[in-house]
């Protein structure tokens, strides 16, 4: 039996990679930062929890990551751990660079330190071309990032880099565009909307405010993209890999959708206010992932409307289910 270490289990990627990874027959050994605000609801959805090892550990500190990798002795190492909300890297850059950036060093570390054996997933990020150098962005697209959070993931990026060129080790780097699922932080725009959408249509919100609604992104769904982490590590050798459905839309176009499923014009209720724009705004993404098409088989499975209407179903019931308990 193989065993993964998951860094960011409890996030929207950990979870959709535990359930994944236990279909698949793995043991998984997943890394929970003491702090209050840590919560197992994502794994919790997947009925999971009990089935994954929890430890507790931080990736800004190497210790405890040399100390799990010696313990369990993992054949897979995934990081996903990050502050990986972009619009918070402006308020809080230097704890961004410390989990995000000098993080995943800390997890390229312990792995050199332990067993360089050991497999490594990092979850870079489309972030990382921000300020785009060509209209669709492929793994030979020069990087422009545009937020702390794209330059620690940068940083992270051409570490895992350097840790397979100097030390030999299988360290791949999956540049995912943004995929979402029910799973999603409500901070995350398409979480933002289809969360608005299920109350607006319950009767207990009137206006949804918003940023920029001209910003267009590639989107796609968490629980295909985990597969290509997945493939990654399967492949004969370490690389890089761009992750993306190939198709971008604006966030009009995700209102328009999303407001459409239930019956109700976005421009009746969507308003967008200057004081949720970026300092440095990421205006378009727009990926090719013909790389990871050819070399691991990987293709998307989910449509982008089919990934929001399935994000508005779990939104009503939840939603539902707090009318109903008087939590509104
Ligand atoms: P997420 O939901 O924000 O999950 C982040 C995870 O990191 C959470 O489990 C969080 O724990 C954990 N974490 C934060 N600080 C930590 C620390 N100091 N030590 C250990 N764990 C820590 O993010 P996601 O959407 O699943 O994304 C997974 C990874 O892919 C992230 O690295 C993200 O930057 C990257 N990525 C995401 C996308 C996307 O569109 N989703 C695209 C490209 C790349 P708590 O729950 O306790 O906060
Ligand atoms: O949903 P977002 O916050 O995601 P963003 O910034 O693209 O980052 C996500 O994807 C990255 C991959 O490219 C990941 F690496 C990262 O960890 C994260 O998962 O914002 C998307 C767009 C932006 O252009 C933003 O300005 O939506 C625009 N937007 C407009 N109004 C808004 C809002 N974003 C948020 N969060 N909230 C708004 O009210």
């Amino acid at each position: 039996m193989k065993t993964a270490f998951i860094t960011g289990v409890t996030g929207q990627d950990g979870a959709y990679l535990a359930k994944f990874l236990l279909d698949k027959g793995y043991r998984v050994v997943g890394l929970v930062p003491q702090r209050s605000t840590s919560s197992f609801w994502r794994l919790d959805y997947f009925n999971i929890t009990d089935s994954i090892e929890l430890v507790y550990g931080d990736v800004t500190d190497l210790s405890s990551l040399v100390k799990i990798l010696r313990t369990f002795k993992p054949d897979e190492v995934y990081n996903l751990a990050a502050q990986s909300f972009v619009g918070v890297s402006w308020d809080q850059p230097i704890l961004t660079c410390n989990v995000t950036g000098m993080g995943a060093l800390n997890v390229l570390e312990a792995v050199r330190l332990t067993d360089n054996n050991i497999k490594v997933y990092q979850a870079s990020s489309s972030e990382m071309f921000g300020e785009v150098q060509e209209p669709i962005q492929n793994e030979n697209t020069p990087f422009y990032p545009r937020s702390p959070y794209g330059v620690s993931k940068l940083f992270a990026h051409w570490m895992t880099v350097n840790y397979r060129e100097s030390h030999d080790m299988f360290a791949s780097s999956g540049i995912l565009f943004n995929h979402e699922s029910p799973l999603r932080g409500l901070s995350f725009v398409t979480r933002k909307v289809t969360d608005a959408v299920a109350r607006i249509s319950l009767g207990v919100q009137d206006k949804l405010i918003l940023g920029n609604l001209n910003a267009k992104r590639d989107w796609g769904f968490a629980g295909d993209y985990v597969e290509a982490m997945w493939l990654m590590l399967q492949h004969d050798k370490p690389d890089t890999f761009v992750v993306s459905t190939g198709l971008s839309h604006s966030i009009k176009d995700l209102c328009d959708v999303a407001f459409n499923y239930v019956g109700l014009n976005w421009k009746e209720h969507v308003e967008s206010n200057a004081s949720l724009f970026r300092p440095a705004e990421v205006n378009i993404l727009m990926g090719n992932s013909d790389k990871a098409k050819e070399t691991l088989g990987w293709v998307p499975k989910t449509s982008f409307k089919e990934m929001v209407e399935m994000m508005i179903e779990a939104d009503m019931k939840r939603v539902e289910k707090e009318i109903a308990k008087g939590h509104m």
